[in-house]
């Protein structure tokens, strides 16, 4: 099997360079923002992380607009049409948050957001995410390497995957009142998925605190899988043995493999991978982009997969 592949992003693509370019872009947007007066009385300034240092790992591509970033969504747990999370999300009450860490660690814990966070580990991510229904975004997410969080409480010799786990509520969730998933929402990665240092512990975006239709408090992003990896509203994170079932698994085996690598020789059931819409290009440029293997990062996280034949593990 190659390691090098002709459809990953060479590195040039994820230079300092770029990614002064790309905060130039950054601080342009969040003055649009106040320009349009998504965040009154907010100054960048103020903004709780813009002072964020930009990442060797971002993309150079155009920013998403927040007001899509914030206003499409899928987050089900709210509710299963694209504008619900926004309408919805404000019973959710993110302070205070804590976050037990347990399984196969040596220091097992439940620990506050505001002990979680370490804001000299804090960075700013320009990251593509696609969804498995055929849509992707840019967007400056901020946060620290899930690997980071780890490390600090010490996976056994026997730890080999990671499961995450979404708050259960259904005061707070109310489309937990239905049986759509079967609650609370449950993810999973591979250990050394986990502790790839593309796989993003997010707190913010566009410079301030994650909205909540965006999975606030924190939420984790993996740029190379479909969107519904990346779990929102975090508050369980077990290492575990065996590999751990997900919510998407439990609905559908058939469709949603426990991989869930972005790849557009693979198609799902329902949808082909082979393309993207860009939320924001709908207008003028209306050209549907072709997706690329593992969304893109496949320089970065084809070796995680090599000798694994990617139909057989979807
Ligand atoms: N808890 C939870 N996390 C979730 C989901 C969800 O329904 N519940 N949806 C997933 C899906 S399908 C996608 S595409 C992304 C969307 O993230 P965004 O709304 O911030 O773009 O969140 C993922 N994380
Ligand atoms: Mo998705």
């Amino acid at each position: 099997m190659r390691t090098r592949r002709p459809y990953s992003l060479p590195w040039s693509q994820v230079t300092p360079e770029k990614t002064y370019l790309s905060r130039r872009r950054l601080l342009a947007a969040a003055g649009a923002m106040l320009g349009g007066g998504l965040l009154p009385g907010l100054g960048v300034a103020s903004s709780r992380f813009a002072g964020a240092p930009a990442s060797r790992f971002s993309t150079d591509e155009p920013l998403t607009p927040l007001k899509h970033v914030t206003s499409y969504n899928n987050f089900y747990e709210f509710g299963t049409g694209k504008d619900d999370p926004a309408r919805n999300a404000h019973t959710l009450k993110t302070t205070p948050w804590a976050v037990e860490i347990g399984g196969e660690v040596t220091r097992p814990a439940t620990v506050g957001l505001e002990e979680l966070i370490q804001p000299a580990h804090l960075e700013e991510r320009i990251y593509r995410l696609r969804c498995v229904e055929g849509w992707s975004m840019v967007i400056p997410w901020v946060g620290f390497p899930l690997a980071d969080l780890l490390k600090r409480f010490q996976p056994t010799s026997r730890a080999n995957y990671v499961a995450f786990e979404t708050l259960y509520d259904p005061e707070q969730m109310p489309g937990q009142k239905r049986p759509v998933l079967d609650w609370p929402y449950r993810e999973g990665l591979r250990l050394d998925e986990a502790m790839h240092p593309l796989t993003l512990l997010t707190v913010g975006l566009y410079g301030n605190e994650l909205p909540n239709q965006n999975g606030a408090p924190l939420r984790l992003v993996v740029p190379w899988k479909y969107g519904f990896k990346s779990i929102k509203s975090i508050v369980r994170i077990r290492l575990t043995e065996q590999r751990p079932t997900t919510s998407w698994e439990m609905a559908n085996a058939r469709e949603y493999g426990f991989y869930s690598n972005v790849n557009p020789e693979v198609d799902h059931p329902r949808w082909s991978q082979a393309r993207e819409r860009r939320l924001g290009e709908e207008s003028l440029f209306q050209k549907k982009r072709p997706t690329l293997m593992f969304n893109g990062y496949g320089e970065q996280v084809a070796h995680l997969y090599q000798g694994m034949d990617l139909r057989k593990y979807y």
